[in-house]
């Protein structure tokens, strides 16, 4: 990858951060991140395809609902929008050739500001993808995803795509064609829906069942539109179960799972999973991976973490090695990713108001992953931890117990083996010791 710097230098006297390994004590090096090094078949950079969220990363300026934003970016200073669109884009560049991530992920309106008019905002984005499509092919850096911001204008207070209001469900529209044009011009490898504002507030003013019809529909035409126009990538739908709607329609993995087959939208939808969503819904990360993947639909994550105290969305990097060992456990041994990747969704915290503060947290979130990726290989190559699991289920691999896991016995069958059988040993669980086996590797 090429470091690329815009017509100003945004973070000077960085320069691009290199895997040292752990005995270094540089602050901006990879202890653990060695992109080149080889994991069974692939290198590490292969297995994680990290991307930058431009949202988070360099539009979000930290403000809260107590307070405003706390950080003063170089590159929005501009007093012209679409001369901050492309400093902006300079400084993301910049940063993402320097901190090393092949790939980025955006919201349109994350480019460019939305202008007074839909005719205005078109001619913006038209404007900062054609500059975006020049800074990939001078960086080398790729679209991960891209997708459309349908819940912060006032005009989705009511929802996007299920709004109860026709001419609502019309401008939605308008963006989402506009946000696929930009991916499939930008070569992107995927498209995510995430409907914050699909959902309701009040069941007593809401038709819960038309306005899943609507989002169907929506869903169905947007990929209609986007096959047709050539894109061959992945569609996303990022399940969360609430805020900013109390409750949203895309509630977990499995609720998204039932609605994408009863909707018909399996052949061309994957799901993208968000560490802080799993555990909004009372999941855990590794759980919701798992009924992506045993459902064929894991498609990518956004990483971060939540905060065990808080009950809300705090977007923080991942620092945590043992839960995304598990969630790497079950990534790995389905395969890993396709046409996803693993996008830092995650935030600074308000008062990070350094520049570098956002190296650290990249640096931080790619050696905590960096990591994980290492125990979760060992502990497959291992083998004992996958040889006791199937050992759990050894009773169904023959006899009576094979017979019944392929429909050939009946209620009266299994009744009348428990007779003669009597009552089951007690068999332990050995939960403690899977644990002790990951932490061994840890
Ligand atoms: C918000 C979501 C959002 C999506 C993209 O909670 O995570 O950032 O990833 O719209
Ligand atoms: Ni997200
Ligand atoms: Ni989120």
């Amino acid at each position: 990858m090429k470091i690329i710097k815009g017509n100003k230098q945004y973070f000077k006297g960085i320069r691009a951060i290199k895997y040292e390994g752990k005995e270094s004590d540089n602050p901006l090096a990879f202890k653990f991140y060695n992109p080149k090094k080889k994991i069974g078949k692939k290198t590490m950079e292969e297995h994680l395809r990290f991307a930058i969220a431009y949202w988070h990363t360099f539009c979000g300026t930290g403000g809260d609902p107590f307070g405003p934003g706390t950080k003063n970016f170089p590159w929005s200073t501009a007093t012209d929008p679409v001369q901050r669109g492309l400093d902006k884009m300079d400084a993301a560049f910049e940063f993402i050739t320097k901190i090393g991530a092949p790939y980025y992920c955006f919201h349109d309106y994350d480019l460019v500001e939305e202008g007074a008019t839909l005719k205005e905002s078109e001619k913006r984005l038209r404007k900062i993808v054609d500059y975006a499509k020049e800074k990939q092919k001078a960086s080398g850096v790729k679209l991960l995803w891209g997708t459309a911001n349908l819940f912060s204008n006032p005009r989705y207070m009511n929802g996007a795509a299920t709004n109860p209001d026709f001419n609502v469900v019309c401008y939605a529209g308008a963006q989402v064609k506009n946000a696929i044009d930009a991916t499939i011009e930008l070569g992107g490898a995927g498209y995510t829906f995430w409907g914050g504002r699909e959902g309701y507030m009040s069941l007593l003013n809401t038709n819960m069942k038309r306005e899943q019809e609507h989002l169907a529909r929506f869903l169905q035409a947007s990929r209609d539109y986007a096959r047709r126009n050539g894109f061959k990538g992945s569609f996303y739908i990022e399940p969360k179960p609430m805020e900013p709607s109390k409750h949203q329609y895309d509630f977990d993995a499995a609720t998204c799972l039932s609605f994408l087959r009863q909707f018909d939208l399996m052949d061309d939808f994957k799901l993208n999973i968000e560490v802080n969503h799993a555990t909004l819904a009372s999941h855990t990360f590794d759980h919701e991976l798992q009924v992506a993947v045993d459902a064929g639909v894991l498609g990518s994550i956004d990483a971060n973490r939540g905060d065990n105290q808080n009950g809300w969305d705090t977007d923080q990097f991942p620092n945590n090695v043992y839960e995304l060992t598990e969630a790497m456990l079950v990534i790995l041994k389905a395969g890993g990713f396709k046409t996803g990747g693993v996008n830092f969704d995650a935030k600074t915290r308000r008062n990070s108001t350094d520049l570098v503060d956002i190296f650290h947290a990249h640096i931080g979130g790619m050696d905590t992953f960096a990591r994980a990726l290492l125990a979760a290989n060992a502990i497959l190559e291992d083998g004992e931890f996958l040889s006791l699991r199937k050992g759990r289920y050894a009773s169904f691999d023959s006899g009576n117990g094979r017979k019944f896991s392929t429909g050939k016995l009946g209620l009266s069958n299994l009744s009348a083996l428990a007779h003669r059988k009597g009552e089951p040993e007690q068999i332990s669980g050995r939960q403690e010791y899977f644990e002790n086996l990951l932490n061994k590797f840890i």
